[in-house]
């Protein structure tokens, strides 16, 4: 993360490394969802999600609109409340 080697880690070397951290994620995640998504209609139905144990274990609570589906935004907010409460305990 240190880009510049002056032993510290400036704003812009962070918000760098943090953005491609990201776009990593983003790459992965619409790898995985489009994997689980195996009929292609942009939602994981719980029969999908028997393939990713994690996602059929977490399904009731990934589906925050109860309609049987995971959409991408159900999915993302879940993964994003889910890093935010490991960044809280790393403190
Ligand atoms: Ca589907
Ligand atoms: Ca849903």
């Amino acid at each position: 993360m240190d880009t510049n080697k002056n032993g510290s880690i400036s704003r812009t070397e962070f918000s760098v490394a943090m953005k491609a951290r990201l776009d990593r994620q983003s790459t992965l995640f619409d790898r995985a969802f489009s994997v689980a998504d195996a009929n292609g209609d942009g939602y994981i139905s719980r029969d999908e999600a028997k393939v990713n144990p994690q996602l059929a274990e977490h399904f009731d609570e990934i589906d925050a609109d109860h309609d049987g589906q995971l959409s991408k935004q159900e999915l993302r907010a879940t993964i994003r409340s889910a890093q935010l409460n490991e960044l809280k305990s790393a403190r």
